[in-house]
């Protein structure tokens, strides 16, 4: 009888063992973040500032360097009409706007929230 109530909870014991042992330890969790864009251009400080915030979120962005004008000009002034500097920022199509806006974001605590970080 006693033998018998024992099993359950050694049991119970192995199939958590079991859980870590066939959870690779060095995966890292899934987690979907927005699209991120931003159009920058060369020696550009406010670029870099935006940048260096966006990756220590850790979050992926597609950059368009738009220095020499172009096609990706044209669409960023299509996506933010009356845009006149860089960097202009898009997450997930929403125009954010420049640095500043970025960091006003992260300083009222709303970017994490956008970002899913
Ligand atoms: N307040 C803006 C300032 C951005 C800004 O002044 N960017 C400069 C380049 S660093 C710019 O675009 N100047 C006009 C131009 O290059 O045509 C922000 O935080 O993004």
């Amino acid at each position: 009888m006693r033998a018998r109530n024992r099993h359950p909870r050694r049991k119970d014991r192995n199939e958590a063992r079991q859980i870590k042992i066939f959870r690779k330890p060095d995966e890292e969790p899934r987690v979907s973040h927005p699209k991120v864009e931003i159009y920058t251009k060369m020696y550009c400080g406010f670029c870099h500032r935006a940048k260096a915030l966006l990756d220590s979120k850790g979050v992926d962005y597609t950059e368009y360097d738009i220095t020499m004008g172009g096609e990706k000009r044209e669409e960023m002034m299509q996506r933010k009409p009356g845009a006149r500097t860089v960097p202009q920022i898009f997450i997930d199509d929403k125009a954010i706007g420049g640095s500043d806006d970025l960091a006003a974001l992260e300083r009222a605590g709303k970017l994490d929230a956008l970002l899913n970080t």
